[in-house]
């Protein structure tokens, strides 16, 4: 949870306490002191002489409970902020592969039985699997560091190591993943059971079984396996419902949704009650479903990140289309409406045109006239108007046999996020070698291939030295060192192996 939020949510909850504090004040406003002390009424009404004793005790049960339900709602909202996040870092580590050994073969009756280490299994992989039953990356603040199972050594009689078990790490739909070393976006899972590797197993290293040749038939060495690979990712969700439920705080958002669906998103008398995304899933008759999302209240200046709201416009920005909920007893709800769809637009272009239907919400408050009024005034922004009441459920079947008929009409969006290749996820990096001069005396040799072969070379080995120094030769590292302006006694680095240069 990030610390602006954390502010945000004490504000709004002084501000949500603002009708109790209402209420308190309309009770000084009415008792005696007040009439005595109208300029210090709001604040003072504990320390003003009360005419009676009664009058002064009742104040102080009143400011007594205020602050008690100031704290209620204070710990009440962090609790429910706690329970979704939507960005996480994450370190992950795939397995190393297990090492060759060097064994021989011995058997009763073989004579020199040969070389028989076998090689080390591969070490586990990790993936992101998208769970369409995730809302949250909650589960990422328990744990953020997910490593998976290493290969098992070689063993003798020319067996090979078990592998490691990859590691499937389950995520919500919509969740973006960047690679947080090079910026680079890598996996957008958008369907149930997507999968992505992000980072494969080490390979195991060969056992000496498979260095043997016609000139070499008692090979002393093996390989080791290879590292896994380490990376740092950010995981961002964006949640993917077909429908946004939006408009200004205690429109009736949150009733209307847990109406519709199986949702519970706390509902109260007072704004900015809902201070994350809710998401629920409303049947269809046909059997199946369609998600909503109830997100935080916006207000004026959400998009220049006033409120809460404008955090999680980018949860809605996937949607089919938007229900705009507005509350008809509240104070000129046409100006609300444009005002909230002025934010609309300058958070975003799409989400500024996405089509919406208008739920003239609480009917049920409000005479015939004034609901026929409303009507007619909002029909000139939008054909497709409701006067719905989501606490009494008063025209809420037609409402949402529109809304379905509309999931069916209007497609799901093709979101298309730009992609990059991941190729930090696989240790085939077959690169070609490129010699960077570090300092007076240091070169340093990189490249997939070499870095790869100095991860299996196991430098206490001297036919693995020679090895390594043949491969070397092969590939013209050393002519290609001279020409870089190599001296006898400078330093060559390649990976993990370091070695002073003599021609
Ligand atoms: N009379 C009446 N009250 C309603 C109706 N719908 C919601 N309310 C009340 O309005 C208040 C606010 O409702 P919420 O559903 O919490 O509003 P919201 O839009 O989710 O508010 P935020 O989460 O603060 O953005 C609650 O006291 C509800 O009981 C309705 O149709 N009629
Ligand atoms: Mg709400």
């Amino acid at each position: 949870m990030s610390l602006s939020l954390l502010i945000k949510a004490t504000f709004s909850c002084f501000y949500s306490a603002e009708s109790l504090f209402k209420m308190i004040l309309n009770h000084f406003e009415q008792s005696s002191c007040s009439r005595r002390f109208p300029l210090t009424k709001q604040f003072t009404g504990l320390f003003c002489s009360a005419e009676s004793y009664n009058e002064f005790f009742s104040d102080i049960l009143y400011k007594f409970l205020f602050i008690i339900f100031s704290y209620y709602l204070f710990y009440a909202n962090l609790i429910s902020m706690t329970t979704f996040l939507d960005k996480a870092k994450i370190k992950i580590l795939s397995g190393r592969g297990g090492n060759g050994i060097v064994a021989w073969r011995r058997e009763k009756y073989v004579d020199k039985g040969g070389p028989a280490g076998g090689d080390g299994g591969r070490g586990g992989s990790i993936y992101f699997i998208a769970d369409e039953s995730m809302t949250t990356l909650m589960d990422f603040k328990f744990q953020s560091i997910f490593k998976a199972e290493n290969g098992e050594n070689g063993r003798p009689k020319n067996q090979h190591g078990h592998g490691g078990k990859d590691l499937y790490i389950k995520v919500p739909l919509g969740t973006v993943v960047k690679d947080i070393e090079n910026d680079k976006i890598i996996a957008d899972l958008t369907h149930h059971e997507q999968t992505v590797l992000v980072a494969k197993g080490g390979r195991g290293g060969r056992g000496n079984a498979r260095f043997a040749t016609a000139q070499k038939r008692a090979p002393q060495f093996c390989e080791p396996g290879e590292p896994g690979i380490e990376r740092e990712l950010e995981l961002e969700l964006k949640l993917i419902a077909d429908v946004g439920l939006l408009g200004m705080p205690n429109a009736g958002k949150s009733t209307l949704i847990s109406v519709i669906s199986e949702a519970k998103p706390k509902i109260a008398d007072y704004p900015f009650t809902t201070l994350v995304p809710h998401l629920g899933v409303v049947k269809k008759p046909s059997g199946d479903g369609f998600v909503v999302a109830d997100i935080p209240g916006l207000i004026e200046g959400a998009s220049e990140g006033i409120g809460l709201g404008h955090e999680f416009l980018r949860h809605v920005e996937r949607c089919r289309f938007l229900i705009h909920v507005i509350d008809i007893t509240g104070e000129d709800p046409v100006s609300n409406y444009q005002k909230i769809n002025e934010e609309l637009k300058k958070h975003s272009q799409r989400l500024g045109n996405l089509y919406q239907i208008i739920a003239l919400n609480k009917i049920d408050s409000v005479d015939e006239e004034i609901r026929e009024e409303y009507l007619k005034m909002f029909k000139k922004y939008s054909p497709d108007v409701f006067l719905i009441s989501a606490a009494t459920k008063e025209n809420i079947k037609p409402f949402m046999d529109f809304v379905m008929q509309k999931v069916e009409e209007i497609p799901k969006p093709e979101f298309k996020i730009d992609i990059d290749e991941d190729l930090a996820a696989f240790d085939n990096d077959d690169s070609d070698y490129a010699i960077y001069k570090i300092d007076k005396n240091t070169y340093s040799v990189e490249g997939g291939k070499l870095i790869r072969l100095a991860n299996v070379t196991d430098t206490r080995n001297i036919d693995q030295l020679y090895r390594f120094q043949n491969i070397l030769a092969s590939m013209n590292v050393y002519e290609a060192l001279k020409q870089a302006g190599i001296k006898d006694g400078d330093v060559v680095k390649i990976g993990h192996i370091q070695f002073d240069y003599y021609d």
